[in-house]
């Protein structure tokens, strides 16, 4: 059985617990790795290491350190099919998605740093005759990060190239849940020649190793993406350390179908929004809402649409709906099912874990699932599920839209699909979220801010904010 080990000061090393906890495939819910558990000791060590890096990586010319990133970008694409196979089999999504989003992405991420360090200039604030301030952004010195399951490879460099970047030196935590893509990339980034310590990887569990790192005095700075729940028991951590604090958190989406909208585009967009990567994206749109005028015409298109999903093996080219990524959270996505049912839904399509045959006979699949009937007020429509499911709701005006769409804890993504121009700039200022799309979803310029308001999350990753984030700024004044 393969073991994956942890990335320390440049070696590839077992925990120091000698313990380690069962990998499992989700399409095949058999055991297939094993991952360690790391503990206080390996933690020491990756931040001694990290710490001992930090002078000549953050003083290593801002040329040199985009070249090498570069070099990582590079071999990362050209490992592209075996990430996204790995992926597959490590998280259950269609091996397809995993090369076209999580692969490409992956190698976007770090070459788009890569270039923003070379770009990220200081400002300067003139005082006439007296004086003149000007910003010195330095590194913060050893920056933790911590990703989840849903995008390993891809959150993981999303946060782990601009720490790098900005000159920081990382200790990074994967999730427990998907691990191997990580430790593929600590395995890169070995060849590529990064140096040692710059960059280290411990392997184990949240509330354990993730926990120690959060909790660790020389870590001084945190980037966090997973569960509300988990964020706030980090903030309860961090806050009182007073670190730095990035927080990309759940959140409950509502897309807005208007009348005018281009329809047969529309439903094939939803449908996307809805069920890609089988609704485990903090993106996705779960909260359908549609203008009364043409929601049962919608309806039908939707439903055909969603009853067309390909579920199967991730591993086969025609698969569009794989695995759920674990036995837990395939039993907490049906549980909201039930729990939908019994708050009165009317169950539309799906509903029910589903057998794909042959190898993946015991996987943790579930068919796309649509409700209606269900207010805004009820659990289904409040809580993050995070899985296959939606609701579709019919609203009679732009305020009735707007007030349902505003209406969970949650502040992350809504797209508003529509041909007025009026209606979608006036939504646009109005809807209480991090980001809003006009007819498109997980449209992304990398440069742009990425993040959420309430109970999704604090602070914005993406361009030149997480540059910021990952740098402390100081301001000089200069009297004449
Ligand atoms: O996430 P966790 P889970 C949501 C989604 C999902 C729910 C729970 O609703 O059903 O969260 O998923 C690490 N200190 N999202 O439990 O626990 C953990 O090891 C430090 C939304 O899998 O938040 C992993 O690396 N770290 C989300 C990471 O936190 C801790 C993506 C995320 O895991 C820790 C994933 C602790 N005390 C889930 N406890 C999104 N925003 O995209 C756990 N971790």
């Amino acid at each position: 059985m393969q073991r994956i080990e942890n990335y320390i000061n440049g070696e590839f090393c077992a925990p120091d617990s000698g313990e380690y906890l069962d990998n499992v495939e989700p399409a095949t819910g058999a055991v297939y790795s094993q991952i360690p558990e790391s503990n206080d000791q390996d933690l020491s060590r990756a931040v001694a290491a990290a710490k001992q890096a930090f002078p000549t990586w953050s003083s290593t010319s801002i040329e040199d350190r985009s070249r090498l990133l570069m070099k990582i970008a590079d071999a990362v694409e050209a490992a592209s099919d075996e990430l996204a196979k790995a992926e597959a089999i490590d998280n259950g999504k269609p091996v397809t998605f995993a090369k076209a989003v999580d692969s490409y992405r992956a190698s976007a991420n770090i070459r788009f740093f890569a270039n923003a360090c070379t770009q990220f200039a200081s400002e300067s604030h003139g005082m006439g005759n007296l004086a003149v301030n000007y910003t010195l952004r330095d590194p913060i010195g050893v920056v933790g990060t911590i990703s989840p399951w849903n995008f390993p490879l891809y959150l993981f460099t999303w946060k782990i190239a601009p720490a790098l970047a900005a000159g920081n030196t990382v200790v990074a935590k994967p999730s427990e849940v998907t691990p191997m893509t990580a430790y593929l990339f600590s395995k890169i980034c070995a060849d590529a020649g990064l140096p040692k310590g710059v960059l280290n990887i411990l392997h184990g569990s949240g509330g354990n190793i993730g926990q120690q790192i959060v909790e660790h005095q020389d870590i001084k700075a945190i980037s966090f993406t997973g569960g509300t729940a988990t964020g706030k028991k980090l903030a309860a951590t961090a806050a009182p350390m007073f670190k730095k604090l990035s927080l990309e958190l759940g959140g409950k989406n509502p897309t807005l179908v208007f009348a005018d909208c281009d329809f047969d585009n529309t439903v094939k967009e939803v449908v996307r929004a809805a069920f890609s990567n089988q609704g485990q994206i903090c993106l996705c749109g779960s909260r359908i809402y549609i203008e009364r005028s043409i929601y049962d015409k919608f309806k039908q298109a939707f439903i055909k649409q969603v009853k067309q999903l390909t579920i199967g093996d991730p591993l086969e080219k025609t698969t569009q709906h794989g695995a759920l990524v674990s036995k837990p959270h395939m039993e907490k996505v049906l549980s909201y099912i039930e729990l939908a049912k019994q708050e009165g839904g009317k169950l539309l399509t799906g509903g029910n874990r589903f057998t794909v045959s042959g190898r993946c006979e015991q996987g943790f699949f579930v068919e796309p699932t649509v409700f209606e009937n269900l207010p805004l007020d009820c659990r289904t429509n409040q809580e993050e599920i995070f899985g296959p499911v939606c609701t579709l709701q019919p609203f009679d005006n732009d305020d009735e839209a707007l007030t349902l769409a505003n209406g969970t804890d949650y502040g992350l993504a809504t797209s508003v699909w529509t041909n007025d121009l009026k209606r979608a700039h006036r939504l646009s200022k109005q809807l209480h979220f991090g980001i809003v799309w006009i007819n498109s979803w997980l449209l992304r310029d990398l440069r742009t801010p990425f993040g959420g308001v309430k109970a999704s999350g604090v602070g914005r990753e993406g361009g030149f904010e997480a540059m910021k984030f990952f740098t402390e700024p100081k301001n000089v004044c200069v009297k004449y």
